[in-house]
């Protein structure tokens, strides 16, 4: 693979953020959303992972979001996700956007993630608005209730046609408005706003680098688009930064 175009991308700029998708997991054994693994029990996740699904049948969507987190407690971060960890010691301001809800950016160590559709490990009270942190796979009693109220627990999750939290879409606003490169990995680019995020990038004058294994809407548009998986390009990308005079 030639990395040479990226180089002078890379090693001059200080200001770097990654786009992750679900895509940057996959090696770590995570099905991805629209890819063969997607379906569960004939349902798209597009069905699933929507207010409507958890209205009309709770207990369906929390085994749907047990079988995931029991899948996720079973799976560790990739070399991918590790290398993404190590470039915030590397780039002077480094931060991983991600789409994904499995923890793993921060469980590879990366402390400046801004997971914009939530955390599959929290749930949130649907009377109280309160939310506690469950590693607990899987959950003893589905669909979880609120201990406190007794109301339904719901994943603190972004679902489709819910908003992203405003502090979060905040944070990508000044990044991407401020970085000179950004590193889409692994996402399809079907779910807005995280589609348009390269895009914002594109029309300032910064550069956007794609890594993925299949083409992508954004492949032509990219700065520099490289076909492969997030665990071997990531880290081939760290060594040749390591060889250029910095
Ligand atoms: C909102 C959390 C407004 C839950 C998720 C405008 C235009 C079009 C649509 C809309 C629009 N405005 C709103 C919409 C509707 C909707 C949307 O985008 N629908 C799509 C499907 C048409 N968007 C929303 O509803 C969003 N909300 O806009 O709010 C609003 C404002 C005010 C008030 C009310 C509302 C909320 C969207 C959030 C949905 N929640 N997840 C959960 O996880 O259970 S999205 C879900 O999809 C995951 O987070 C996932 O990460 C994400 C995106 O998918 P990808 O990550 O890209 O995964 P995918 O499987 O598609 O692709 C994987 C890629 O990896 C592939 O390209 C593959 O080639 C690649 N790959 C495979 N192996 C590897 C690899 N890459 C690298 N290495 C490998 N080894």
């Amino acid at each position: 693979m030639d990395l040479s175009p990226l180089l002078p991308l890379l090693h001059r700029t200080a200001r770097v953020a990654a786009l992750t998708g679900a895509g940057i997991s996959a090696e770590s054994g995570i099905p991805t959303f629209r890819g063969p693994e997607g379906y569960w029990k004939n349902h798209r996740p597009e069905e699933l992972a929507t207010p409507q699904a958890f209205q009309r049948d709770p207990r369906l969507v929390w085994e749907w979001y047990d079988m995931r987190r029991t899948r996720i407690a079973a799976c560790a971060p990739n070399a991918g996700h590790a290398t993404l960890a190590r470039w915030e010691g590397r780039f002077a301001d480094f931060a991983v956007i991600t789409q994904n809800v499995d923890g793993l950016h921060q469980r590879a160590g990366s402390r400046r993630v801004i997971p914009i559709h939530g955390h599959i490990w929290e749930m949130r009270c649907t009377r109280e608005e309160t939310t506690i942190l469950d590693y607990t796979t899987p959950l003893p009693n589905l669909p979880p209730h609120c201990p406190a109220c007794g109301a339904l627990y719901r994943p603190a999750v972004v679902w489709f046609g819910e908003a992203l939290p405003m502090e979060a879409l905040a944070e990508c606003g000044r990044i991407l408005d401020t970085c000179d490169v950004l590193l889409v990995i692994g996402t399809s680019g079907q779910v807005h706003p995280a589609s348009t995020f390269p895009y914002t990038v594109l029309e300032r004058g910064g550069a956007v680098i794609e890594i993925n294994p299949t083409e992508t809407p954004l492949s032509a548009d990219a700065t520099v688009s490289l076909r492969g998986p997030a665990a071997v390009v990531l880290p081939a990308i760290e060594r040749e930064l390591h060889r250029e005079p910095s």
